[in-house]
């Protein structure tokens, strides 16, 4: 398969002013009229009369019926076919074309391009589906004005929608009717949707803030019709704040949001008419976790803020995809933040990233927030690109401060609203807005790995100064083995000895500034010193999380205990607790492997305690103070100095958690029955914290794994009135081999087996249980009648869960979690490479473990990457893993 760069970047040969689309959608088959209009890009080089580039447009999975110029059907000799393509090699400057072509969306299981859910007709264009529609030149660059007509059975397809605004309608004499659409902005393809079916209609209306009233409608299947009113809230919520925080209002008289079962992603962007993951969108007290209540938020929060940042300003090539995915990742951080509790919210964002992105960064697949080459652009919607890239952007916030990153943000719209641009454009606002040179820190951009920063400290009692001394190295990846040094924001506090923070001054000062200074390293070493240091302080360095960066500050676990008990950042405060908890399973981790019997630390029992019952603090703050980094993070965290042995892993996080909760038990039970919430369920912030503390409670005495403990998580699974209890509950006892366990789990399928969105926790449960036996219950999930391979969802819930989120089980020394992945990719990859790619990186880090494990993963991706007709999408990711 081909490799696409960056540096071969040319501006389109041609450019469309407007595209007119008739869809004649039935079930046997569709027909697309497409009339384009068509001329020569004047910015792009012109060629001389034997050089003029030709029209190529991109074209696949499709059959031609006719193609006409300017009204004309073509002559044969005018035009080329090909499985990709529909070339014109010497067409005039200007041009009418009128391409028609038959397209069979009801065997289309890639989920790309124009496709069936569940009975309705829907689309999925980004990044490369367009192709899969009609030809077109199918790049963001391209933008047109378009008008859609669809015309389909009105029994069977009542509602009929596409972008923008409904402009016109009627009936035909054989029982079909149409609609028309036209949407006033030049969008990419990519934003094309369109959708066709029997489908139910939440309405209701948001004022903007100059005073227009935009109509709101969600589109779901006629049996969620009561699971729609919180999205709606959302949407509402996320349109208030863009207008708040960054004066944006939306410009369409129309927002919709159509929910389907089958989606390749967690949702899109699409102008006026996203579409969803109904995972995304349908939610019930009793059908959705309070996590998939926030998830809501965020999901309809991001896709309603691409309208600004992505739509209105898009890519000029896909290269630069974080321009717009990290940047309104940050934006749906910074919304989620003000509606719920912004530390939680930082520390929940900073675990994703270190348990996946950290990874992906020290792994076969590390790339520059800015990818320079691909083969399949699919692959690179990842953790770097979305997740790096928001903590990208928050760095230029934290530099520029909020008041000129709003400026930024302000020209950028000013200078770029309805073009295709690039990062360097963004970033060149920001800096020219704010007056701040940036060019140092566009190595962001380019430079894959995650950097380590070191910090030395050195206090001088006699002058009252204290030094810390900074350095940055960035290890190699496969991309490039020399990094330059990068421009680092580093938020930095001291602590005096009281628990409290020193007001900050630096030499050269005239007087003493906040008690947290941001200190921009741009150097391979360099040193800050402050002075009237009265005593020798304790340092909080990298508050709030400032940069994506591994930090080695060299403290003592004394050090460490007190900043857990008072660091006034409350990110760098449970990033403390993290630090003693890792440090000490992963010395458990080492006893275990030397056959020693794993001891504790009474120290860090004490400082946990403390943290357990402090009442001052917000309680989703202690739930996560309280809980142990994850067995992928522990893993992370082992791979940088050893191999990595899942076992001890597993078994040394057993062992801490359940001496916890044998030493702490009473504390335990104080903490549960004290936040047991016995009003009505609702999802604000206090009682999303309160019972997230319960539940974690709850899960130390689960621990226990006595007759009592699992008698009480039987007894809360059947009480529980909302699914966040349900859930906290059965997961706990999904751990435990007993027969409760195996009631609950029959229960719960019998009570929701109707429900394909609430199946989907059911075989989620059963795939991260931490049983011996789990591999092969998984194996036996794949033939269950409510699991499909076809549709995402369950693939992700059964087989992403088991592999990503039960690392002891996949890794079974047996193997056979490998091969059970092995043959799903091999299955999926024959209909859907998107997801089998996405699954195959489950091997990415096979080198990092133990030999045996490792050469069978080894075994298994050779094995992939020998299947016939391979997909270029998993063949991307398994011969980038294998090299
Ligand atoms: N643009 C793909 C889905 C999303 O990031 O919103
Ligand atoms: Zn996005």
């Amino acid at each position: 398969p081909n490799m696409i760069h960056l540096k071969d970047y040319r501006p389109p040969a041609f450019l469309v002013d407007f595209v007119d689309l008739v869809f004649e959608l039935k079930e046997t088959d569709t027909r697309v009229k497409s009339t384009l209009t068509l001329r020569r890009n004047p910015a792009a080089a012109p060629g001389d009369a034997a050089t003029r580039p030709p029209l190529v447009l991109d074209g696949r999975d499709m059959a031609l019926v006719s193609v006409l110029m300017d009204g004309r059907p073509l002559a044969t000799e005018d035009f080329q076919v090909d499985e990709r393509s529909l070339t014109l090699p010497d067409p005039p400057d200007a041009l009418t074309l009128e391409i028609t072509t038959r397209i069979q969306p009801q065997e289309n299981r890639s989920l790309e391009g124009l496709y069936r859910s569940d009975g309705m007709f829907c689309t999925q264009c980004e990044a490369e589906g367009f192709r899969k529609i009609t030809y077109f030149p199918d790049r963001p660059d391209v933008m047109a004005a378009y008008t859609v007509t669809l015309i389909a059975d009105r029994s069977k397809y009542p509602v009929l929608l596409s972008n923008g605004n409904r402009v016109d309608a009627g009936e035909l004499s054989d029982g079909r009717h149409w609609v028309k659409w036209e949407d006033p902005f030049k969008k990419p393809c990519y934003l094309f949707a369109l959708v066709a079916g029997d489908l139910f209609c939440l309405k209701d209306t948001f004022r903007t803030k100059s005073g227009r009233d935009v109509r709101l409608r969600i589109y779901v299947e006629h049996e969620n019709r009561d699971k729609c009113d919180y999205a709606m809230q959302a949407l509402k919520k996320a349109m208030a704040w863009d207008e708040k925080t960054f004066g944006l209002e939306y410009d369409l008289d129309d927002y919709m949001i159509v929910a389907v079962n089958d989606f390749n992603m967690g949702a899109m962007e699409n102008k006026g008419l996203n579409i969803f993951n109904s995972k995304f969108v349908l939610a019930r007290q009793d059908t959705a976790t309070d996590t998939d209540f926030w998830n809501i938020d965020r999901v309809i929060a991001h896709e309603y803020f691409h309208n600004w940042t992505g739509n209105r300003v898009t890519l000029r090539n896909w290269f630069q995809l974080s321009l717009k995915e990290g940047l309104t990742v940050f934006r749906d951080q910074e919304f989620t933040a003000d509606i719920t509790s912004r530390p939680v919210k930082r520390i929940s964002d900073v675990r994703t990233l270190r348990s996946f992105q950290f990874p992906e960064d020290a792994g076969p697949m590390a790339h520059p927030v800015r990818p320079s080459a691909y083969i399949k652009m699919d692959n690179f919607y990842t953790v770097t690109v979305y997740e790096k890239g928001a903590e990208v952007i928050r760095m230029i916030h934290r530099i520029l401060g909020p008041e000129d990153f709003r400026k930024g943000m302000d020209l950028y719209f000013e200078r770029h609203d309805g073009q295709a641009v690039t990062i360097e454009d963004f970033v060149g606002a920001m800096a020219d807005a704010s007056g701040r040179d940036l060019g140092q820190f566009m190595l962001w951009y380019a430079q894959a790995g995650t950097p380590v920063v070191t910090a030395a400290r050195a206090y001088d009692p006699v002058r009252k100064t204290y030094t810390l001394t900074f350095s940055q190295f960035c290890p190699p990846t496969p991309d490039a083995a020399e990094k330059a040094p990068m421009h680092i924001p580093v938020a930095v506090g001291l602590i005096a000895p009281d628990g409290g923070d020193f007001p900050l001054q630096l030499s050269g000062e005239k007087t003493p500034g906040p008690t947290t200074r941001v200190l921009e390293l741009r150097k391979a070493d360099e040193s800050f010193t402050f002075v009237n240091v009265p005593a020798p302080p304790v340092p909080s360095i990298l508050r709030g999380f400032s940069a994506p960066v591994k930090l080695r500050a060299g403290c003592s676990d004394a050090e460490v205990r007190f900043r857990f008990a008072h660091d006034s950042d409350p990110f760098n405060r449970w990033d403390a607790g993290q630090t003693l908890f890792a440090k000490v399973i992963l010395e458990r981790a080492a006893e275990i492997r030397a056959g020693r019997p794993p001891v504790m630390d009474d120290a860090l029992v004490a400082a946990f305690r403390q943290t357990l019952l402090d009442e001052t603090e917000d309680r989703a703050f202690i739930a996560h103070a309280v809980t142990l980094p994850g067995e992928p993070e522990l893993a992370t965290l082992m791979s940088e100095s050893d191999l990595i042995d899942p076992d001890a892993v597993h078994q040394a996080r057993r062992f801490v958690i359940q001496t916890l909760a044998q030493t702490l038990r009473d504390d335990f039970e104080t903490v549960f029955e004290r936040n047991r919430d016995t009003g009505p369920y609702r999802v604000d912030p206090v009682s999303v914290g309160r019972r997230s503390l319960k539940n974690a409670a709850l899960a130390y005495l689960g621990g226990l794994e006595t007759p009592e403990a699992i008698q009480r998580l039987f007894s809360e699974f059947e009480a529980a009135d909302n699914m966040t209890d349900t859930m906290a509950a059965l997961t706990i006892l999904s751990h435990i081999p007993c027969d409760e366990r195996i009631q609950a789990i029959d229960r719960f399928y019998e009570r929701w087996r109707h429900d394909v969105l609430v199946l989907d926790k059911w075989f989620s449960i059963q795939a991260a249980a931490q049983l011996s036996d789990t591999p092969a219950t998984v194996r036996k999930l794949l033939d269950h009648p409510a699991f499909s391979i076809r549709n995402p969802n369950k693939v992700r819930a059964l087989v992403g869960v088991f592999c990503s989120l039960n690392p002891w089980c996949f890794h079974s020394p047996t193997g056979e979690g490998y091969a059970l992945l092995a043959d799903q990719v091999a299955a999926l990859d024959g209909f859907n490479p998107m997801i089998a790619a996405r699954m195959a990186g489950m091997f990415n880090h096979w080198k990092k473990y133990e030999p045996v494990r490792r050469n069978l993963m080894k075994a298994q991706l050779e094995r992939i990457k020998a299947l016939p007709n391979l997909s270029g999408n998993v063949y991307e990711i398994v011969s980038k893993a294998l090299a």
